[in-house]
């Protein structure tokens, strides 16, 4: 009974482990959840606030077509899908205005497809 105890324990603990990185990232847990909705040829919302030291997750969508979402200072440029959300993680470390925009071609209105991001000083 026992060596049928310690060996559904030592199948618990192997399966446990099995096909996890030995050092995992910590998950980002977010201050800020924002939903951001692109189409031709702007964003929902155009200007994001956010406290400087916030964890900001923004979930975007695309309502028609692939758009783009960069923002330089922050090394980040990631395309938005339809029909998926894109997860954009990133902590408001840097306070001042950044202009996000769209960095896929989607169309004639393409080059003024942009946002505000303001990070307030703490
Ligand atoms: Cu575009």
């Amino acid at each position: 009974m026992r060596k049928v105890f310690l060996l559904l324990m030592v199948i618990a603990i192997l399966s446990s482990l099995n096909g996890r990185p030995a050092v995992a990232a910590p998950p980002l847990i977010p201050d800020r959840i924002i939903h951001l909705k692109a189409q031709k040829f702007f964003y929902t919302p155009d200007h994001i606030t956010v406290k400087q030291g916030q964890r900001i997750r923004i979930v975007a969508t695309s309502a028609d077509v692939v758009h783009g979402f960069a923002l330089p200072e922050y090394k980040i440029n990631t395309n938005i899908v339809p029909d998926q959300e894109t997860i954009i993680e990133f902590t408001a470390d840097k306070a001042g205005d950044f202009t996000f925009f769209c960095s896929v071609y989607c169309g004639p209105g393409h080059y003024s497809m942009k946002g505000t991001l303001t990070v307030e000083e703490e």
